[in-house]
């Protein structure tokens, strides 16, 4: 029915939106053991708040009507601060732009609640076109650290050409979320690059940046894989000598493209990493996410990385404005618990929960990719007969 302006009518859309963001969230029954998911996701369009969608003054909105849409809410990074997390969401217009905003949760399962404002990120001379995918990285010097894709049109498109963009690494600081400083964006010597993450602890005395070297806007080219490289000043951060430390591999899940997570978590066995990997298919490309582990002593040096997928895009989740994509950039640990921030579809954001323990065994004894089917089922056939034996024993 059509509604038009009135105190009762704004109400009712104010308790509409209380209802869906106090509904509570728990784990789905059946699982995996290695971490849950949870029934409802926890940041959707329909999270943002009224008062950012709705002009509530009679004159100029006499009928009530949406006036600034959302359409869709995905790819936050996260941080616990006091007894809070705080995902710094990539919210999406219905304008295609995307800024960035904090939601706020006790829990960190249910509860998300946006801050009044969005962020007003500030710019460099060359003003951004689109931002997203922010990195947050509680750095060993005292900042936290923001690492986004800032992107611009490509100056070398041909006329009729509105579509080739350059994307590159945005860096803000900031102490609270609150106030951001920007600094100059990341120099590295590749045209274009995505998914830079700080790594929190200086090494040899400098700030290390994970890196996502590419030749083209969608296609890594003859570049990708998940990089590294260092600077002495964060200030004007530039990258001289990149390495690639997590190669693309044939017919595997991340043969088209992967790129680093949110920066890793420190465990006594290595950091934990979580990372996007890309493949194509007849419907297009699928994303998922996978895990490895890094030594303590040398970060570049991969010690543990199970086969396959961490996490696949599962159910509804399968569906969206980009279908089949599952994709994270947060991870927050509380204690042993650590809970894992991912995006469905380029359209919602979901938790799922798992700890230190868990996560470490996973990499551990997770086999390797054989990377040919004959390994796989040598592999698996292993497990088969010790399972076996183990029941004939057990008087199964
Ligand atoms: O649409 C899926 C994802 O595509 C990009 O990721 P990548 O750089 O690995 O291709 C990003 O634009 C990301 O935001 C998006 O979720």
């Amino acid at each position: 029915m059509l509604k038009t302006h009135s105190k009762d009518n704004i109400k009712a859309l104010i308790e509409e939106h209380e209802y869906l963001i106090s509904t509570i969230n728990s784990p789905i029954g059946s699982n995996n053991g290695v971490y849950e998911r949870y029934e409802n996701p926890i940041l959707t369009a329909e999270h943002a708040p009224v008062h950012w969608r709705y002009d509530f003054d009679e004159e100029s909105n006499l009928l009530l009507l949406e006036r600034q849409g959302i359409n869709a809410v995905f790819n936050a990074g996260a941080i616990s601060l006091g007894d809070s997390i705080l995902l710094v969401a990539r919210v999406e217009g219905v304008d295609r732009k995307s800024f960035f905003a904090v939601a706020e949760s006790k829990t960190g399962i249910d509860g998300f609640r946006f801050w009044d404002f969005p962020i007003l990120l500030p710019e460099t001379d060359d003003p951004d076109v689109n931002v997203y995918d922010m990195r947050l990285t509680k750095h060993e010097d005292g900042w936290i650290y923001g690492l986004f894709c800032t992107e611009r049109k490509d100056p070398t498109a041909g006329p009729g050409d509105f579509s080739s963009a350059i994307a590159q690494c945005g860096i803000v600081r900031t102490k609270d979320l609150k106030s951001w400083e920007r600094l100059p964006d990341l120099k590295t010597s590749s045209s274009q690059q995505r998914n830079c993450v700080l790594h929190p602890e200086f090494v040899a005395g400098k700030y290390a940046f994970y890196t996502r070297p590419m030749d083209g806007f969608i296609d890594t080219g003859s570049g990708g894989g998940i990089g590294w490289g260092m600077c002495d000043d964060i200030a004007n951060a530039i990258i001289k000598s990149e390495i690639i430390i997590e190669d693309r591999r044939y017919h595997t899940i991340n043969e088209v493209k992967n790129g680093q997570g949110p920066a890793p978590i420190k465990t006594e066995e290595g950091w934990l990493h979580l990372a996007h990997g890309v493949r194509n298919t007849a419907a297009g490309l699928r994303y998922v996410l996978y895990m490895f582990m890094t030594s303590l002593e040398e970060p570049t040096k991969i010690t543990y990385r199970p086969a396959g997928h961490f996490i696949a895009p599962h159910g509804v989740e399968r569906v969206g404005d980009v279908s089949n994509v599952v994709f994270t950039n947060g991870w927050v640990q509380r204690g042993q618990d650590i809970f894992i921030y991912y995006a469905s579809s380029d359209t919602r954001m979901h938790v799922a929960t798992s700890t230190v323990e868990r996560l470490v065994d996973y990499c551990k004894n997770t086999p390797e990719d054989g990377l040919r089917s004959g390994k796989s089922v040598e592999v698996r056939s292993e497990m088969i007969y010790k399972n076996l034996k183990w029941m004939k024993n057990n008087d199964f």
